[in-house]
């Protein structure tokens, strides 16, 4: 699973990429391509399950995201940036809330929707060039031979081409198997899940969930595949720096992600809580249909006898005796 991490400049895209992955390191100025961090997912039920069996293997998930360098009509004619952005599974786009008379905005002044929009619309541009270009080789070969594969391509690309001219994204897009099959070929941007990270200010910080249900309010209505998550990227970042220094950041962030796991799990209302950042744009990732892509597989083995696997996808856990080979999904109670 690869998340691309996208945004105008300064909006916050590092930081939340040092939140996610603990992968510290200066943007190199000028670069369009972007730098890779692995994360092993943490996960709370692997834990327990682990002290309860001590198995000789615990694999934990991965997921990887990308920090991209700010997106513009430039950098998306740049075929190293958009090659890169083709092949993630999803788009974490980072809007600046945050006010901050210190850190520039491109546009002279912060406005989380107008800056929503604008990426979009350069998203969807990008898709309409790819379109417009296939729908000009099509009508060449038409014109040479008649075959069914051309026309459903030819009539999928059409309404494409309708959707996007309209300022709409694909990613809402209902599309039969076959029909979803041929179009993601494309690797079209705006048809990738995207999940919105607005980057609050400090003030803010007690009120993440409040200022994301305004937003979800507003921005999702009727519209499938997006999702909207905020966070106070600054303090987050600043505990990743700290815990760099003791170059075990990694460990302490899992272990803080656990816990507000936990502590999720014990109060219903947590909603309202400073649960870590990581968790809520995993769970943003898991309302727009990419959650849980990954698996932590927990191996357990008693003397001889083969053993049991217990696989977990962060929110479903599920056991599969090796005798068997068949996977059950088990209760879960902290
Ligand atoms: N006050 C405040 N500043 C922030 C916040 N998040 C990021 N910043 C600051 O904004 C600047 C840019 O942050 P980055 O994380 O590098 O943003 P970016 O989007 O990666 O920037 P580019 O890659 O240069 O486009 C830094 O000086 C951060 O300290 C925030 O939540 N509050
Ligand atoms: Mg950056």
């Amino acid at each position: 699973m690869k998340t691309a991490i996208v945004g105008l400049p300064m909006t916050g895209k590092t930081s939340l990429f040092t939140i996610l992955t603990g992968v510290h390191q200066t943007t190199h100025m000028g670069s369009t391509e972007a730098r890779i961090g692995v994360t092993k997912v943490p996960d709370a039920r692997v834990d327990a399950l682990a002290k309860i069996y001590e198995p000789p293997k615990v694999t934990y998930a991965t997921v990887e995201f990308l920090d991209f360098p700010s997106i513009s009509k430039e950098a998306l004619r740049d075929p190293s940036y958009l090659g890169s952005l083709r092949v993630a599974d999803a788009i974490a786009h980072v809007v600046r809330v945050f006010e901050d008379d210190t850190v520039p905005h491109e546009k002279g002044s912060v406005d989380p929707f107008r800056d929503i929009e604008d990426v979009d619309v350069e998203l969807i541009l990008s898709d309409l060039v790819v379109v417009e270009k296939r729908l000009e080789r099509l009508e060449k070969d038409r014109k040479k031979a008649h075959g069914a594969e051309l026309e459903v391509e030819f009539d999928l690309l059409t309404e494409a081409k309708h959707k996007l001219e309209a300022n709409e994204a694909l990613r809402g897009w209902e599309l039969t198997k076959e029909a979803d099959k041929l179009l993601r070929g494309f690797q079209f941007l705006s048809q990738k899940p995207m999940l919105i990270v607005l980057n609050l200010g400090e003030a803010d910080a007690p009120r993440l969930a409040e200022v994301e249900a305004g937003y979800e309010a507003k921005l999702l209505s009727g519209k499938a595949r997006i999702g909207v998550t905020a966070i106070c990227g600054k303090i987050e970042a600043e505990l990743a720096e700290l815990s760099a220094e003791e170059r075990a950041e990694t460990a302490a962030y899992a272990e803080a992600a656990a816990d507000a796991i936990s502590a999720d799990q014990a109060d219903d209302q947590s909603d309202d809580d400073d649960s870590g950042d990581y968790r809520r744009v995993e769970d943003g990732m898991a309302t727009i249909g990419c959650g849980g892509c990954a698996f932590s597989e927990l191996i357990v083995v008693k003397g001889n006898r083969r053993g049991t696997v217990w696989h977990s996808d962060g929110y479903t856990v599920h056991r599969c005796f090796t005798s068997s080979l068949q996977f059950e999904t088990c209760p879960w109670k902290p």
